[in-house]
């Protein structure tokens, strides 16, 4: 063979090598960062890429422009705890008793012998971290330890690093735990916490609302244990130390979430960051005091954006934003009182958090689930506003087909595989939701079944539509987005369908 021949024979190879090696690529698993930030209680029309008019949200704005605004995406319950345990295991909360919102004081929740979403990624070979609210119990029993080891927790059940604050703002211990460690605590000064009696000496807001700086709102309790001039949920002594300040929480988080992904920029990494705001009580730090015009719940949606946009901020300067999905979203519909009187209502100024649903958090009307939901992923989603119907609870499913890492026969049983709609390359998601709160409810084509209720059908205290009703509830969403036109008596044959439906899902056995 002439050398010339021999030449381009050597050249053929190497084009056939470099084809079969994109061909692999095509279908080799990606493995960007993915970054889930969950807002606790931010509602649908809170943001104004959402409609919002009254309050200004550049960052998350911008995150919208980038990526995917989704107009149908859903937390999977009208709470915190039952929402964040379908997050983790891909399974319908209220198949399991026990997921209702916890104490403080609660046990783990999540298995530690299931996938989970952290324990995908790690098998997957990621880092992987939770930075913020966890409220999914801790430890193996209500009475435990706090001065000890508190566990199994986040990281035995797939997260690798962990800083949290067990349950709610407004619940005690008000402390962070650093992995399975209450952070600063003082081995002299530990802490002890019932959320029956009360224990140490420490002035409750029942007894003393005069030491309050945020007057709790009546009926709601919120009147334990003063920690930071507010009543909490729930009784503790001692860790004085230890016990977080509420205007640091925020910047506390972000400092922790920028070190996670500081330390892992170089290895794929799965973080949760779950901010607090604007649930309750809301203390923003002093930067944002008074900059919404709307009380401290608007404050609290700045300081929300604002660590968003540092997020952002850091990717790019890390060079890693294009290599990092960073998805949004918050864990149920808003509520305004909530427990503080804190001017939320007073000084709403006509924003409309819910935008132009029905309902808030705690409703089964679609603002208790249907919640701001942003995918970006730069350079590899192209930016629209998508009408899919998206899940949190599909995270599981769908993430487990974009990392490559299959969940084993039985675990995550609910979630479903919506990738195409996650990336935007379908208008399609689920083709059946079922939204959680006092009642069940199934969505499908549409249409909205909501099962007989006899609780109240409003809630005085904390001011919401709970969409409780005696009778059945039929609404057409595409045309009737708002729930005013109950078609029920008029369309009995869809209301059956939806009715038997929801029943053969209930009963599913797994
Ligand atoms: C409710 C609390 C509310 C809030 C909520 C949990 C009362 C009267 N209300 O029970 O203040 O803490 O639980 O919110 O105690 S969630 O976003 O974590 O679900
Ligand atoms: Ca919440």
């Amino acid at each position: 063979m002439k050398f010339r021949n021999l030449i381009a024979l050597g050249f053929m190879g190497m084009a056939f090598c470099a084809s079969a090696q994109n061909a692999s690529k095509k279908n080799a698993p990606v493995k960007p960062n993915v970054i889930f930030i969950c807002a606790d209680d931010l509602g649908y029309g809170d943001l104004s890429c959402y409609g919002a008019t009254k309050i200004k949200t550049p960052n998350l704005d911008q995150l919208a422009a980038s990526g995917i605004r989704f107009t149908d995406g859903h937390c999977t319950s009208a709470t915190c705890t039952p929402s964040r345990y379908a997050l983790m295991t891909g399974e319908y909360p209220w198949r399991k008793k026990g997921t209702g919102i916890l104490p403080g004081d609660a046990a783990l929740i999540v298995p530690t012998d299931k996938t989970t979403l952290p324990n995908l990624f790690q098998k997957a070979g990621y880092q992987t971290g939770i930075v913020g609210k966890w409220h999914l119990g801790l430890g193996t029993a209500v009475a435990k330890d706090w001065n000890g080891e508190v566990k199994p927790g986040p990281n035995e059940v797939g997260f690798g690093y962990s800083f949290i604050f067990p349950a709610t703002a407004d619940r005690v211990p008000t402390v962070f735990l650093d992995g399975h460690t209450v952070v600063a605590l003082d081995p002299k000064d530990p802490i002890t916490v019932d959320y029956k009696n009360k224990v140490g000496d420490d002035p409750t807001g029942k007894e003393h609302p005069e030491l309050l700086k945020l007057q709790s709102s009546p009926g709601q309790g919120h009147n334990n244990t003063i920690v930071n001039g507010i009543g909490r949920i729930g009784y503790m002594s001692g860790g004085k130390l230890a016990r977080w300040v509420d205007e640091e929480v925020s910047s506390t988080f972000l400092a922790k979430a920028h070190g996670f992904i500081e330390k892992h920029q170089k290895q794929p990494f799965f973080l949760y960051f779950a901010l607090t705001e604007p649930h309750v009580p809301r203390m923003p730090a002093t930067m944002f005091r008074g900059k919404s015009g709307l009380g401290l719940r608007g404050d609290a949606i700045l300081q929300l954006d604002y660590t968003v946009g540092e997020i952002m901020k850091q990717l790019k300067a890390l060079g890693i934003d294009k290599n990092t999905v960073i998805v949004f979203s918050s864990d149920n519909g808003p509520v305004l009182d909530d427990g503080y009187q804190d001017e939320a209502v007073t000084k709403l100024n006509g924003h409309t958090p819910a935008g132009k649903l029905r309902g808030g958090k705690y409703s089964s009307l679609e603002a208790g689930t249907r919640v701001p939901f942003i995918i970006s992923w730069p350079g590899t989603i192209k930016p629209k506003v998508s009408a899919a119907v998206v899940s949190q609870l599909d995270f599981l499913a769908s993430f487990s087909k974009l990392i490559g890492q299959p969940i084993p026969a039985g675990d995550g049983p609910d979630s479903e595989n919506t990738l195409a709609a996650f990336l935007g390359k379908s208008d399609k998601g689920r083709s059946v939701l079922i939204e959680h709160a006092s009642s069940l409810s199934i969505v499908k084509d549409g249409w909205k079944y909501i099962s007989p209720n006899n609780g109240a059908a409003y809630d005085k205290l904390v001011g919401i539509e709970t969409g409780n009703l005696a009778e059945a509830q039929l609404f057409n969403l595409k045309e009737d987005i708002s729930e005013q036109h109950n078609l029920a008596s008029k369309n009995p044959a869809k209301v059956k369908e939806l009715q038997e439906l929801l029943t053969s899902i209930r009963e599913k056995k797994l």
